[in-house]
């Protein structure tokens, strides 16, 4: 099998994705998510330009080799857009392999090791009766595991609530918007909205919340001793992780898990969390990672230390991605809990796709391959339109992490 031909849609049915179509000379081809939230053009331009001459002509079958080319041969390693573009073709050789195959991926990576993958999503308000409202609405829908997020009062504008009645979507259209932040604020105020979760939803849902890189580690230490009580499955990115060793002094002061990754997309940028046991779930995510290829490594990596994959699943990634989670969830043993927040009822028209979710779990579905597709008819509707993710500042004006 060779491939003979690839190329980059770029589409925006209520938020922008970029897709990887490999072609190949026996009429099967694959799907991939090069999805970079505000950079997606840069990541479209690095396959059009830099990437896709190479495959021409190569194996797909040649998985292992096509990462290692791309990743050895680019010279200029590792970062979101290189490893997005690395991510991209990769997921759609797994794609190719699986239907050639006439197998799901997942059995493509040692088959199931469970029956589902549990999934959490998310929850918010803009006051704390309106979190516990929303946790319990997605209680009632079947989700056993539900991230609470709420406004923090005094402070004009908080990260993961809605704006204007709309669904939570990060990147807006037009220049970035400028959100504003209080480390007082939240520090006073988070405690008590998870006391009253507790209270309200009891102890058996898994509660947890993003922090979103936005406390030092002294605070973050403060804050995930402050939510012991309520036994959180896990504070996420408690802390900017450039700096991997602020995470031992969160761990000197309390046991509430921590999650971190997202932002990555190299093992190298999580070596030293995961040796050390300073995190005990990787968030790292198979379109920003690099693909499957090096999401395997780096789950088995972490598994030498029990830490376990807690997988980004936000919709700025696209179906493509959730459906390579999901078949990676359902077969790797570390697994720990995969994010699943709702694409729109016209992302998921776009990207028709075989996943399902009952009862807190979610199936990847046993069609050959990932299961997914994309309807490119309905795609020329949507063009790209730029997109940025928020800005934010101190209340001083300080400009800080968003
Ligand atoms: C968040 C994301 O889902 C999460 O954990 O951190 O919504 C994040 O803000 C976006 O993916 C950024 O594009
Ligand atoms: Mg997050």
């Amino acid at each position: 099998m060779k491939i003979v031909d690839a190329r980059v849609i770029v589409c925006s049915p209520d938020r922008n994705f970029v897709t990887l179509k490999i072609e190949t000379d026996e009429g099967i081809y694959g799907l991939g998510d090069g999805t970079l939230n505000g950079r997606e053009m840069a990541v479209a331009s690095y396959l059009s330009e830099h990437v896709i001459p190479c495959l021409i002509g190569r194996d797909p079958f040649d998985i292992e080799d096509i990462w290692q080319y791309l990743y050895r041969g680019a010279y200029w390693r590792r970062g979101p857009v290189t490893m997005s573009a690395i991510a991209a073709v990769d997921v759609a050789l797994w794609d190719i392999k699986g239907k050639a195959l006439k197998t799901p991926v997942y059995n493509l990576l040692g088959g199931k090791s469970r029956q589902g993958v549990l999934v959490y999503t998310h929850a918010n308000g803009k006051t704390v009766d309106e979190t516990v409202a929303s946790v319990r609405r997605y209680m009632d829908a079947g989700y056993l595991a539900v991230r609470a997020q709420c406004a923090v009062p005094g402070v004009a504008s908080s990260y993961g609530v809605p704006k204007g009645g709309k669904p939570y979507e990060p990147a807006e259209r037009g220049l970035p918007s400028e959100d504003v932040w209080s480390t007082e604020r939240y520090l006073n105020f988070v405690p008590g909205l998870f006391e009253r979760l507790r209270a309200e939803v009891g102890h058996d849902v898994h509660l947890l919340h993003d922090v979103h890189h936005r406390l030092t580690p002294i605070e973050a230490a403060r804050l995930g001793k402050s939510l012991e009580p309520y036994h959180l499955f896990w504070m996420e990115d408690p802390t900017p992780a450039e700096l991997q060793e602020g995470f031992a002094l969160i761990r000197q002061h309390t046991t509430t898990p921590i999650a971190t990754g997202e932002v990555f997309n190299s093992v190298w940028d999580a070596h030293d969390l995961i040796r050390k046991q300073w995190i005990d779930y990787i968030r790292m995510t198979i379109v920003h990672g690099g693909g499957i290829t090096h999401l395997k490594k780096t789950a088995d990596f972490a598994a030498l230390y029990q830490v376990k994959t807690g997988f980004h699943g936000a919709t700025d990634l696209s179906p493509i991605t959730m459906a390579a989670a999901l078949h990676f969830g359902l077969a790797i043993h570390n697994f720990g809990i995969q994010e699943h927040m709702h694409h729109s009822e016209l992302t998921d028209r776009v990207f028709p796709h075989e996943y399902s979710f009952n009862a807190g779990y979610m199936y990847p579905g046993d069609a050959p391959g990932l299961g997914v597709e994309i309807d490119e008819a309905l795609v020329s509707q949507y063009p790209y339109q730029r997109a940025y993710l928020p800005v934010a500042r101190k209340l001083d004006g300080t400009m800080t992490d968003w």
